[in-house]
């Protein structure tokens, strides 16, 4: 007997496509991300796979005409629709107003998602971008609901602060999809693929792949698809420095998680490190602006 498939689509977290070079890697990493998105694509295109689910964090900066121009470019010569929400890195100033994602969307090669469903293949997707504080409420518990959400789920903390969600609140989802922490899991059918793209040492045992979710009758269905990459991809010399980016991003992102307040980003940045010496706080202002 034929099984019947409702719905087939890949499912990736966090992308952060990127325009600038990452000096710890050997790598031209502009031309390596194009590659590792046309495994992606081809794979959909080769699959008959009509639908692509990403979690967020797209971009890894919020504006990128090059990148922007490019990435529409390879997008157009593909039927597959994009569903997405958007991540910290997609926004400037929480809001995606004048940026890639925004100009995707508007473009129509993309369509965020948001907590008012999308039905597709008997399936009822919902979204929860970055910025949107609630996890959306399911309409109809019975029916095969499916979340994409950039926000940070995860099995244990990741660092001082983090503020996990209870895999509790998301029991009326049948299927998760999540980004935001850079750390591949699937457990009781809550998924984060990890990056697409390593972008630093920290990241160096993690192997990128997506996933491709047979949702047939009942049933969700995962497989895991590795993407080709270069396994010694990081200079050995900068791995000696030991310079923790990943701790350094988890704290940044710690401060604009706490960002509820009428303070802005800046001031709580601010606050936060004026105890350190000046020199320092120099050196993270660059880096936050880079
Ligand atoms: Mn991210």
């Amino acid at each position: 007997m034929r099984r019947e498939i409702l719905m087939e689509a890949i499912l990736i977290s966090d992308l952060h496509l990127i325009d600038r070079p990452i000096f710890s890697r050997k790598d031209d990493t502009y031309q390596t991300q194009f590659e590792k998105l046309k495994f992606i694509f081809d794979y959909a295109k080769k699959n008959d796979i009509e639908y692509i689910f990403q979690a967020g964090d797209m971009f890894d900066k919020p504006r990128s005409y090059r990148l922007l121009e490019d990435f529409m470019e390879l997008l157009s010569k593909y039927s597959f629709s994009v569903y997405c929400v958007s991540g910290q890195h997609d926004m400037l100033f929480r809001n995606i107003k004048n940026t890639n994602m925004s100009i995707l969307n508007k473009t129509g090669y993309l369509k965020i998602l948001n907590d008012q469903p999308v039905f597709i293949d008997s399936v009822f997707i919902y979204g929860q971008s970055w910025n949107q504080k609630d996890i959306p409420k399911v309409n109809d518990k019975t029916q095969k609901n499916l979340l994409v959400a950039h926000s940070p789920i995860a099995l244990e903390k990741n660092y001082h602060g983090h503020n996990l969600v209870d895999f509790q609140k998301l029991k009326d989802f049948r299927f998760v999809l999540c980004g935001d922490i850079h750390k591949e899991f699937f457990k009781d059918n809550i998924l984060n693929t990890g990056p697409m793209l390593r972008k630093d040492i920290t990241l160096k045992k993690h192997n990128p792949c997506f996933y491709v979710l047979d949702w047939i009758e009942k049933k969700p269905n995962v497989k895991r698809i590795e993407i080709p990459f270069i396994s010694d991809v990081f200079e050995e010399k900068i791995e000696l420095q030991g310079f923790d980016k990943q701790g350094f991003d988890d704290f940044i992102e710690e401060i604009q998680m706490k960002n509820e307040t009428s303070f802005g980003f800046y001031d709580i940045l601010k606050i936060s490190i004026e105890n350190e010496p000046k020199e320092i706080q120099e050196i993270i202002y660059e880096l936050e602006k880079e």
